[in-house]
């Protein structure tokens, strides 16, 4: 069997958590039925734990659709559900399937095919729904998944049960219609084009009936939400009760991408994004009311791989033409891998309930403030080295344990010896990136950015590499504790 595709290098130790929950979704999804469980278990997207180790692909087979939304410009990957990027092939579903085929034998860790755009999948229902129909005859292993803006849902729910689809993500940024006039301009309903805030009034409607149905026949329901400061931010908490209300399983808050050269009406209009800190905290004000998603990489609509990786690039149409695909072999031995995988998850979970080899969590009661690290990881353990790093995973770690809180981009600082020259200004924008975060965990790091983070006030770490993160996480922190370095304000110690 391959090595799964996180693993760039052997995994050197192993470990349960100090922490008990560590934040993944499997311990705070432990309240689920089996079923439940069963069907998020390998699903990237709606279990935190599993992206450490599956892949999700999407086929951009959705070019229309029957609304505008300020923060997209068709030009441009959907940005409900894509960071922005132009899609390199819109896909015929004969295309998507055969992309599918090869993906599937290729990254055997993917687990699940979505359509995501680059328009709205439910306005393009034939290309949408052959496409499901072929995949789910010629790939039953891969679970199918959709995400739409809602409008065209009640009249799919039927056909998305029929082709056994139990994933289906709708983006619902608002449920007053005031609040959406602000949002959405216009929506094509009915033959017509409808403007302001009776457009929003619609959409809203159709959204939430569209949740309703959806929810009553067991199916899975995701909500994203883009959270745009000065427009929703106020908002969403009402959005997540409700919603969550309505039998939605999840919620996905999300930043508003708004770049100006990506040619929206908010990029133009230099209508800004929310920062970390504000996006945290309006998660955090979220959670008490449902679970969050906090993992999410606002994927292109063609992305390929684990999240926050995009092997796009090696299935182009005209290298799939050139692959020789067994599907029944790549089954096979697709089903190998996944046993394999489950079995080191199981034993993960195992271990974690029968605390071996578990590192004490040394601070039982509320003592010491909570720190934010962020990690150089692909996986579960700590395996970048920091210049290599293109992303950085955010921990909390506290009293109460570990919490993942989201992730940050940065560019590699270190991307061989021809930009060398360029990485003084990389490594200013990956530490501006990394504002908040007072440790950077990684496998390695060079001596000149060791000592800017330093000097920036970040606490340069390598001597983990390998570990689990989650307990390497703990472990920093309670050496910090140790230390005296976690005092807390009188005013902290009072709400503790
Ligand atoms: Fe794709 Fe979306 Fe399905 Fe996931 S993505 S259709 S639920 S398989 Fe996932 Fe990507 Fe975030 Fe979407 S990380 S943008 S939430
Ligand atoms: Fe763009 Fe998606 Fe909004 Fe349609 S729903 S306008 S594709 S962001």
């Amino acid at each position: 069997m391959d090595l799964p595709i996180y693993q760039e290098e052997p995994v050197a130790k192993k470990g349960g958590c100090s922490a008990g929950s560590c934040g993944s979704t499997d311990d705070q999804l432990g309240h689920l039925s089996d079923d439940i469980r069963k069907k998020v278990q390998d699903h990237p997207c709606y279990s935190e734990e599993a992206h450490h180790y599956f892949a999700r692909m999407h086929v951009a087979v959705a070019p229309a659709c029957n609304i505008q939304c300020h923060y997209c410009n068709r030009k441009y990957d959907c940005a409900n559900e894509s960071r922005p990027g132009v899609v390199s092939e819109v896909l015929t579903p004969d295309q998507a399937v055969k992309k599918t085929m090869a993906v599937a034998a290729t990254i055997p860790q993917m687990t699940v095919l979505g359509i995501a755009g680059p328009g709205d999948p439910l306005a393009n229902p034939e290309k949408t729904f052959e496409t499901f129909r072929q995949l789910s005859e010629k790939a039953p292993d891969i679970k199918l998944c959709v995400s739409t803006n809602g409008l065209a849902l009640p009249d799919c729910v039927d056909e998305l049960a029929k082709h056994n689809i139990d994933h289906v993500t709708i983006t619902i940024n608002c449920i007053d219609p005031d609040v959406g006039a602000q949002i959405y301009p216009w929506i094509f309903w009915k033959n017509k084009r409808i403007y302001g805030r009776e457009a929003a009034a619609i959409l809203i409607e159709q959204q939430q009936k569209g949740l309703e149905m959806l929810t009553a026949r067991g199916i899975l329901v995701k909500v994203n939400s883009v959270l745009i400061p000065g427009v929703n931010d106020q908002h969403l908490k009402e959005v997540s009760k409700v919603v969550k209300a309505k039998g939605a399983f999840l919620h996905n808050v999300m930043p508003l991408i708004a770049e100006a050269e990506h040619g929206t009406f908010y990029g133009v209009m230099g209508q800004r994004s929310p920062n970390p800190a504000e996006l945290k905290d309006l998660q955090d004000a979220c959670e008490g009311d449902m679970n969050m998603m906090r993992h999410c990489r606002q994927c292109r609509a063609d992305a390929v791989g684990l999240l926050g990786e995009d092997r796009g690039s090696e299935f182009t149409l005209d290298k799939i033409d050139e692959m020789n695909i067994d599907y029944a072999a790549a089954m096979e031995f697709r089903a190998e891998v996944r046993k394999g995988i489950q079995a080191e998850l199981d034993a993960k979970r195992a271990e974690k309930e029968s605390g071996d080899n578990v590192v004490a969590l040394e601070a039982t009661e509320p003592k010491g403030r909570p720190v934010l690290m962020a990690v150089a990881a692909k996986g579960p353990v700590i395996n970048i080295h920091f210049g290599h790093a293109k992303e950085f995973l955010v921990y909390e770690a506290s009293y109460k344990g570990v919490k993942f809180v989201g992730h940050r981009k940065a560019e590699a600082y270190c991307a061989g010896d021809e930009t060398c020259g360029d990485g003084e200004s990389i490594l200013g924008k990956t530490i501006k990136a990394l504002e908040g975060c007072e440790v950077v965990l990684c496998s390695k790091i060079g001596y000149e950015p060791w000592g800017e983070l330093e000097a920036a006030g970040i606490q340069p770490n390598g001597e983990h590499a390998m570990e689990p993160i989650e307990e390497a996480v703990m472990a920093v922190w309670n050496e910090m504790l140790a230390a005296g370095k976690l005092a807390q304000s009188a005013e902290a110690k009072k709400r503790a």
